[in-house]
């Protein structure tokens, strides 16, 4: 069966779900966007998701033509309509259709769109044996620039950061600030382990604040675990005991090499084993249900 997609009021088949070529989000990158996840029949975080959204809209003066509680019931009837329990959502608000100047007050209105399609999940042996990372060139966009807190539609920063990945043969590229300190990969975020202490960069060096960067140390303050936000330099990536990724659709993943550089044993450590199981467990016990 085919699947259908919101945009701006009504659903289409996914082969009819199309916008403008004026739109300013094909034209320019210009507007926001959220990737949810869909557990076993509820969106997790659904709250969370839209409070990112809308406050990544106001700070580019986006209005958005849904309130944030008809968006939720838009997220879940996407979901229904598409007979998914298990999901990833993709909710996107653009700057809508206007002419070819970049000038925003010549779009009339923003363009919404909802995508919700089955989850394409990472193998799972990189979730057994861990992935392999590189610091690349490409700086994220600093805090004084185009704030990471936004979540854009322009991610070429981080697009560029992937090629650069990829180049390298890995599967994933860990991004600098300009000062050289680590802020997060290209759609994840980053915790390491020492001492048994947990760190992961602080939202000034120009993170994402993850939805499930929180979660995750969360989790990990009610294992037991110490948490704390600090800088990182590469150093304290290549001398980790144990490194992780964390984001919507990777949800927590073992690093067990970056740089070339082994990270302790080579394997998933057990702080990280015992987070993704906990994580597992915790996504199946909360969220908004579908309905
Ligand atoms: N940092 C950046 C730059 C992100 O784009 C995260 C961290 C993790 O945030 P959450 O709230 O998901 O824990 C993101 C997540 C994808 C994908 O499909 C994910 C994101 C962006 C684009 C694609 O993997 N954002």
């Amino acid at each position: 069966m085919e699947s259908v997609v919101f945009i701006d009021g009504a659903f289409y088949l996914k082969r009819e779900a199309k916008v403008s070529v004026f739109d300013h989000g094909f034209l320019y990158g210009d507007g926001v966007f959220e990737g949810i996840r869909a557990y076993s029949g509820r969106v997790f975080r659904l709250q969370q998701h839209l409070d990112r959204l809308y406050a990544s809209a106001k700070a580019l003066m986006l209005d958005v033509p849904i309130p944030p509680d008809e968006m939720a019931d838009i997220v879940r009837e996407s979901c229904r309509r598409n007979h998914l329990s298990d999901a990833y959502i993709r909710l996107v608000v653009s700057r809508g259709v206007g002419d070819l100047g970049l000038d925003p007050r010549k779009c009339a209105k923003a363009t919404v769109v909802c995508i919700a399609d089955a989850i394409s999940l990472y193998p799972a042996e990189l979730y057994a044996r861990g992935m392999a990372v590189v610091t690349v060139p490409t700086r994220r966009t600093g805090t004084d620039q185009l704030n990471p807190r936004i979540k854009s539609l322009n991610y070429l920063n981080n697009i560029l950061a992937k090629i650069e990945a990829n180049s390298a043969g890995v599967a994933e590229a860990v991004m600098l600030n300009a000062e050289g300190q680590v802020v997060e990969c290209t759609g994840d975020n980053i915790f390491v382990v020492r001492g048994g202490i947990l760190r992961t960069p602080p939202p000034w060096v120009g993170i994402l604040e993850g939805i499930t960067r929180e979660v995750v140390m969360d989790i990990a303050r009610d294992a037991g675990v110490p948490v704390r936000e600090e800088v990182l330099t590469r150093f304290d990536l290549w001398t980790a005991d144990e490194c992780f990724l964390t984001g919507t659709a990777a949800e927590v993943i073992p690093v067990v090499r970056c740089d070339e550089r082994v990270i302790g044993s080579g394997e998933p450590g057990p702080v990280t084993v015992e987070l993704i199981r906990r994580f597992r467990a915790f996504v199946q016990a909360e969220g908004t249900p579908i309905g």
